[in-house]
């Protein structure tokens, strides 16, 4: 398997799929909660969100700010019960969890979140909540298309990017999830493009059976399930 086989996984489906009217409810539910900006030179300002998960459950945004804490819900995520249960599901240890808000011609322009990989023992998760077709969402130069209550993990150590040419606003749950047993498991039923891929997820996961759980699809870069 050559090297650039590697290069080509930029996002897995994993095996949940929620109720998008649940999802809805919940956000109209903290309609109300003020938004902050996103961090990072790489927006105009436009992307904004709230946090259901932080350091010391503080209404912070800021994915990775220093602090001597522990994560914890936030208010909003009490006023939230679905997106608790979807939260309380995922039986790993959550860092920052975020909603995220991209409004039309909003654009995230291209920017890297390395800490968000095997390496440093971090997943970055997914769920849209609302989205469309003419959301230009871009992973390591490729073009991923999520739906609505989909589950996804992306490798957003590598260079991403949002354009919201539709005419709404593109909502996303983002989950940022420390590696555990549980994560590993979670990704049993999920498909990868290449074993090498399979092999290094496993080694960095630590988790040595994985590796053979993995379904090598050539050709393929990820394959969605229902
Ligand atoms: O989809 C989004 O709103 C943000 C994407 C992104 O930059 C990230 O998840 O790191």
């Amino acid at each position: 398997m050559s090297a650039s086989n590697t290069e080509d996984v930029v996002a897995v489906r994993l095996p949940r799929t929620y109720d998008v009217e649940l999802l809805r409810r919940d956000l109209q539910t903290l309609r109300d909660v003020q938004v902050a900006p996103q961090p990072g030179p790489y927006h105009a300002g436009e992307w904004t969100g709230i946090a259901l998960h932080s350091m010391g459950g503080k209404d912070s945004v800021l994915p990775s700010a220093a602090g001597m804490d522990r994560y914890e819900e936030t208010e909003n995520l009490k006023r939230a019960p679905y997106f608790k249960y979807v939260l309380d599901d995922l039986k790993c240890p959550k860092e920052v969890v975020r909603i995220l808000f991209l409004p039309p011609g909003g654009y995230i322009k291209d920017h890297f979140d390395f800490h968000t990989s095997f390496q440093f023992g971090l997943l970055r998760l997914h769920i849209p909540i609302i989205t469309h077709p003419d959301v230009i969402f871009m992973i390591g130069g490729q073009r991923v298309m999520w739906n609505s209550g989909e589950l996804w993990y992306g490798d957003f150590s590598r260079v991403h990017s949002v354009k919201n040419d539709s005419s709404v606003v593109r909502v996303h749950m983002v989950i940022d999830v420390q590696i555990n047993d549980f994560a590993c498991r979670l990704r049993k039923r999920s498909f990868a493009a290449s074993p090498v891929t399979s092999a290094s997820l496993a080694r960095s996961c630590r988790c040595s059976s994985l590796a053979s759980r993995w379904q090598p699809l050539p050709g393929a870069l990820w394959l969605r399930f229902d």
